[in-house]
């Protein structure tokens, strides 16, 4: 038996619709890497427009390529560790799908690796001799600016892209920054080096961003919320959980939801009990909505039987919460405290209620 080289090199690509992009990435690499035994990992989040079926038809024909389909989940941090989990190179590097990671400069970000000069290098956009112009709009340039304003708050390190999504790593750092991940949201290498000491040896190669050749981008107002997220996790993430707040933000969005729905259906006509229930219910299904795509982003319920399913058991949790909520407040305000004390206590009781619900029997 003929036994292939080791793979020295593996490139993690996260892709969701990127079924017009492969081939030509794939061309792309091979065309650029000639002198080391490379493989290229696509982590396919089971993109409806058919990517996995072509990664695998590539897959079939050239056994460098290889693809991790991922069903019923979305995101791309966690696409990235699991790609890199799925290898066992000592060299890897993370690359967008959709060609804007100019690969002409690999062999310059991997060499200081190979030669263990570097533990990492991040392909930046904002040195001299790099350029953000293929961000896809004014909106994109401002969110892109904030993101590195504020991650460089964050960061020991002086890095002039943090938000780069195409960078190159020896696996033994990668291992080290392990244990903090926590794969949420889109900024992998941010929450990477917030998580490695400042030892760690880092160097920078300028690109030129380029525009998208197919598809669409998956950036949306969405992500910075999610990027915010992030860094708030890493602040205060070891005492609460980051998914309880969002949990709690959304639940004072339904209490708002609640009040004008109430007070619409009142003026509509509709006489107090009513009115309540109107409100109640529109806020339950505003709240497992947003729950659905914001809280649980990276488990969504889809499907009417898991939708309906879900949605019936969060009902039930809800009110079993409500109940609770009323049954702490009574107790406390009978034994003489401030009414707002009492409230206070029962919302904290039920929200806590409900977010154990949420995340234990409905979005699992
Ligand atoms: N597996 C997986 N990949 C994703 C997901 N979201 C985005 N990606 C991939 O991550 C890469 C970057 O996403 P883009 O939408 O191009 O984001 P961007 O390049 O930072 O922003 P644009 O300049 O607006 O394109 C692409 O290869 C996407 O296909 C996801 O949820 N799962
Ligand atoms: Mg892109």
């Amino acid at each position: 038996m003929t036994a292939r080289p080791p793979v020295e090199l593996s490139i993690i690509v996260p892709c969701f619709n990127e079924a017009g992009n492969i081939q030509l990435f794939y061309n792309a690499i091979c065309r650029v890497l000639t002198d080391m035994a490379w493989e290229i990992i696509f982590v396919d989040d089971d993109s409806p427009d058919g990517t996995s079926r072509i990664v695998a038809s590539i897959a079939q024909q050239d056994a460098r390529v290889r693809l991790v389909r991922r069903v019923e989940r979305r995101g791309l941090s966690s696409a990235v560790i699991e790609g890199v989990l799925a290898s066992t190179a000592p060299l890897l590097v993370v690359m967008d799908g959709d060609m804007q990671h100019d690969e002409s400069i690999l062999p310059q970000m991997i060499a200081p690796l190979r030669e263990n000069r570097q533990d990492i290098m991040v392909a930046s956009r904002h040195m001299e001799g790099g350029d953000s112009a293929g961000l896809a709009h004014r909106g994109r340039h401002l969110l892109s600016r904030t993101g590195i304003k504020l991650g460089q708050i964050f960061l020991k390190h002086p890095l002039t892209d943090p938000m780069s999504g195409y960078f190159a790593f020896r696996r033994d750092c990668f291992n080290q920054a392990l244990p903090k991940l926590t794969g949420t949201g889109f900024k992998i290498l941010l929450e990477m080096m917030l998580a490695l000491p400042r030892s760690v040896r880092m160097g920078e190669a300028p690109f030129i961003f380029r525009e998208r050749h197919a598809g669409e981008s998956k950036l949306g107002p969405i992500v910075l919320f999610q990027f915010l997220g992030m860094l708030v996790e890493r602040v205060i993430g070891h005492i609460i959980p980051m998914r309880f707040f969002v949990f709690a933000f959304v639940g004072a969005l339904g209490i708002l939801v609640n009040l004008a729905v109430s007070e619409g259906a009142r003026f509509a006509g509709l006489n107090f009990g009513a009115s309540q229930l109107t409100g109640m219910i529109a806020a339950i299904i505003t709240n497992f909505f947003l729950n659905n795509c914001l809280t649980y982003h990276d488990r969504p319920l889809k499907g009417w039987l898991r939708l309906s399913t879900g949605f019936a058991v969060f009902m039930v949790g809800c009110s079993l919460g409500a109940y609770a909520n009323i049954g702490v407040a009574e107790m406390i305000y009978h034994a003489d405290r401030h009414w707002s004390q009492a409230s206070a206590a029962g919302a904290v009781i039920g929200v806590v209620w409900n977010y154990a619900v949420a995340s234990t029997l409905v979005w699992r």
